[in-house]
């Protein structure tokens, strides 16, 4: 069976990471003989030109989407180009959202023959083999389908043991459009949570027994990440400080093996110690993301987030003695919240600001599958919108009987004017020339990306990359000059920013000058 895996759109200000679910499909697919492409809508511009194309090329049997909630609008509309572009093709959506909408979802779209619920290497393996003898899908396990106007579901697999699994297929995802954006790749040590916070869904799509990687394959690919140029590696695991003695193991076979790699991973404030942490930093961690959710402990228990503030005041503090950043995230809007739990949250947030911990806000998104989605009648929570594409957690879709969405809307745009004016202050640092490269970095860096993002999602080197080879294209920089010449009227920045970003890409080589049969050809390093 030849399978097309789609990556829906989201925007690049939500730091995306190479599609790391979809890698993982795509590794069980090939390791059972399954041809497999890859459309990515994250890097790529989505057309139906482009997927029309890639499908007279590929011609694929199957096609399989992931979602969450507020990408799930794109997925189903490249979904139903898949179907109008061709019928044939049984189309398959999976991923934390559609786990918990099978049924909705199949009721009201007809371009989904299939929702594949949790874990979905087994599932899609199985779906393939009885596609290809024509089997009934009632063997298939972990899916639901319509089924003579009814939905079938069937029963889920066994959870996968991690070590069976094949490596997830990262040759299949534009692995060098991501570097070249400069977003951080992310990897596994471990899958599953045994707590059970009632607004979050990654334990219930892994399951709360938490299963572990080897830790010798797991630094194997860390190994691998680190040479592909990767400087920034998040650990994707629900919970990487789970279990001490893997957590130990996984640090101990880095420090080994003298690998110098820098990686990020989210953690409770009541599962690490001095020595957990003081091996993290040995081991190349520079980062820590802890749940905080609130400054209420009455909210803290009420959300069953089983931590204390003062776990939270001794966690980050531990953090900051080990050399390690932590970032404190929180919740807002969460059931219970009132103007008093609000000025909690804030007052707490600033004392964190004067230990030097960095923090944030989101904003409840009631996901489907969430206790607090499901129980909503019991809580004094009012969900405001079923628009999935307002999911994002960045704006309020919720109020409490105590606080209204403009009071948390507020919060969280004056955390994003803050960031704004941080990057301002250090633009101004740059233009009096009192800030040093390293300072300046954040907002450079900043700048390139916009500018390469642009360029990528305008097809700018495939319209303006590519011509006639002259006489004035030779020396070594006359291409690169001539490009920027030619792609800057199409993009709506300053001349220079363009350049430097520009430069900069061609220095890192994320740009690839082709000059063959008389064409100068530039592209994206697109495959690593
Ligand atoms: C690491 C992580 C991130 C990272 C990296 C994300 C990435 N794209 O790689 C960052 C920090 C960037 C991030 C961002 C966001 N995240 Co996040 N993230 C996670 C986390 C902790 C792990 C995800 C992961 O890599 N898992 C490992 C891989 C192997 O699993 P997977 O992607 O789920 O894929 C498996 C199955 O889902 C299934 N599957 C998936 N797709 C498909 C498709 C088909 C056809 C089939 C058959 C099966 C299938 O099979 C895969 C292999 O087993 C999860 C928690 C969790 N356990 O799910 C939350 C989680 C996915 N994130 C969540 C959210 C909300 C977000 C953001 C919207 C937050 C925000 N406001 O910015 C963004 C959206 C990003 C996006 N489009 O994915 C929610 C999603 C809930 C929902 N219903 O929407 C989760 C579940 C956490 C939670 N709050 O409960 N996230
Ligand atoms: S929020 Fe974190 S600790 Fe709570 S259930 Fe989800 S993954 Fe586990």
């Amino acid at each position: 069976m030849r399978v097309l895996l789609i990556n829906p759109f989201y925007p690049i200000s939500e730091t995306p990471s190479p599609p790391l679910g979809l890698a993982f499909l795509a590794g069980a697919l090939e390791r059972t003989g399954n041809p497999v492409k890859l459309l990515d809508c994250v890097v790529f511009p989505f057309s139906r030109d482009f997927l029309a194309s890639l499908m007279q090329d590929f011609k694929p049997d199957l096609a399989g989407a992931t979602a969450v909630t507020m990408t799930v609008d794109h997925a189903l509309e490249v979904l139903a180009e898949v179907k109008a572009l061709d019928p044939s093709i049984t189309t398959v959506l999976g991923g934390p959202h559609a786990t918990f909408c099978a049924t909705e979802i199949l009721q009201s779209f007809d371009q989904v023959d299939v929702v594949a619920c949790g874990e979905g290497e087994d599932i899609l393996v199985a779906l393939t083999k009885a596609l290809e003898i024509n089997a009934p899908w009632e063997g298939v396990p972990g899916i639901a389908f319509r089924d003579s106007g009814q939905i079938t579901t069937t029963a889920p697999p066994p959870l996968a043991d991690l070590d069976e699994l094949a490596p997830p297929s990262r040759h299949l995802i534009p692995l060098g459009r991501y570097r070249a954006l400069g977003m951080p790749i992310s990897m596994t040590t471990s899958r599953g949570c045994p707590f059970k916070c009632i607004f979050c869904v990654g334990r219930k799509m892994v399951g709360a027994r938490v299963r572990y990687r080897d830790p010798i394959r797991v630094v194997d690919e860390m190994e691998g990440l680190s040479a592909l140029g990767f400087h920034q590696i998040n650990l994707a695991d629900d919970l990487f400080t789970a279990n001490r003695a893997h957590c130990l193991a996984v640090c101990n076979e880095i420090i080994d093996r003298g690998l110098k790699v820098k990686w990020t991973s989210f953690a409770r404030v009541d599962t690490v110690s001095r020595q957990v942490l003081e091996k993290m930093r040995q081991a190349g961690c520079t980062t820590v993301s802890f749940g905080v959710e609130s400054g209420s402990p009455d909210m803290l228990k009420r959300i069953k987030k089983g931590i204390t503030l003062d776990q939270v005041v001794h966690a980050v503090q531990l953090c900051r003695d080990c050399g390690i950043d932590p970032h404190a995230s929180f919740i807002l809007g969460l059931p219970g919240e009132t103007e008093a739990t609000l000025a909690q949250t804030l007052a707490f947030g600033e004392r964190l600001k004067a230990m030097g911990v960095s923090h944030g806000f989101h904003i409840l998104a009631p996901f489907p599958g969430t206790d607090v989605r499901k129980r909503v009648d019991e809580y004094d929570l009012q969900i405001l919108s079923d628009d999935w594409r307002r999911y994002h957690a960045n704006r309020a879709i919720i109020r409490t009987a105590g606080v209204g969405p403009e009071t948390m809307d507020a919060i969280v745009i004056d955390g994003e004017r803050q960031f704004d004016q941080w990057l301002g202050k250090i633009g101004r640092l740059r233009e009096e020339g009192q800030a040093t490269v390293e300072e300046t970095w954040p907002l450079v860096r900043l700048e390139h990306t916009v500018v390469i993002y642009d360029m990528m999602m305008k097809r700018l080197l495939e319209r303006k990359g590519v011509w006639p080879a002259e006489k004035s294209d030779k020396g070594d920089d006359r291409p690169l000059g001539k490009l920027i010449h030619r792609v800057s009227g199409e993009l709506d920045h300053p001349p220079e920013r363009i350049r430097a970003a520009i430069e900069f890409a061609n220095e890192k080589q994320y740009l690839v000058l082709n000059n063959t049969d008389g064409l100068i050809r530039w592209s994206w390093m697109d495959y690593l």
